[in-house]
């Protein structure tokens, strides 16, 4: 069996999608992050980064011990690996499913993730941000430029649906809270929305909805936590979580 330590967040529901897409038995171990679960040594242990998704796979141990896993780019491979789907082992399919995977990990999802920090966080904090505001949206918009030329004559972005698809997925979904008109990017649109009706996507991104509480409703615990971390304090709270 597989433990997903996973919050409600693009970088979770890419690895439900993945687990839901390979019909592989996993269990959620819900990450607050909002409240600090992050920060708990034992989460520590096997996610250094103090972020989430991770896995933990009990059928592959060494020494007895299970095999952790975090970043979700390496998740995505390895679970790709594991079960011979969705992540072809041949080249040049294989580089190809790379590029785009790496593309997604380096660009789309930092370049979304900043965009939607100065959406919905950064006015909770004093100061002028429309510079950083529209640098991250120009940069997310010249992304979706990217993707949407790429598309033009294909279905998904590397040969066959594959973890590519599924990691730059959840990194979309968000578009109106992003302020962006997905209907502009044709390609984009049609791929999103067949991505979408895959009824494994659907159960990936429905795992621990009740538990999502992020965007502009976000609490002042959470906003506290979240944002402004350093080496400093982060392991002032790691530390408060030891206690
Ligand atoms: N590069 C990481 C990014 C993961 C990440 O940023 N996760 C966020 C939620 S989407 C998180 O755990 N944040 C906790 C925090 O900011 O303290 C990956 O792809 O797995």
């Amino acid at each position: 069996m597989i433990d997903l330590y996973y919050a409600p967040t693009p970088n979770g529901w890419k690895i439900s999608i993945m687990l839901e897409e390979c019909n592989l038995p996993y269990n959620v171990i819900p990450v607050n992050l909002g409240k600090g679960d992050q920060f708990k040594p034992d989460f520590l242990k096997i996610s250094p980064n103090n972020r989430m998704p991770v896995i933990v796979d009990h059928e592959n141990l060494t020494d007895g011990d299970p095999l952790s896993i975090f970043e979700s780019g390496a998740i995505l491979m390895y679970l790709g690996e594991k079960t011979g789907k969705f992540f072809p082992q041949e080249s040049p399919s294989k580089e190809k499913v790379l590029e785009w995977l790496f593309w997604q990990v380096g660009g789309l999802g930092p370049m979304a993730g900043q965009v939607s920090h100065f959406v919905n966080y950064a006015p909770n904090f004093p100061g002028d941000h429309s510079y950083s505001e529209k640098r991250y949206k120009d940069e997310y918009d010249r992304l979706l430029g990217v993707m949407d030329n790429v598309l033009e004559d294909k279905e998904y972005l590397a040969g066959d649906y594959s973890i590519a698809d599924m990691a730059s997925f959840p990194w979309i979904t968000a578009y109106k809270r992003y302020e962006v008109d997905l209907d502009s990017f044709s390609n984009v649109r049609r791929w999103f929305d067949n991505i979408k009706s895959r009824p494994a996507v659907r159960k990936g991104i429905e795992v621990g909805k009740e538990n999502r509480s992020f965007g502009k409703g976000i609490t002042k615990e959470a906003l506290k936590t979240m944002f402004g971390q350093n080496s400093k304090n982060i392991s002032d709270m790691a530390k408060e979580k030891k206690e």
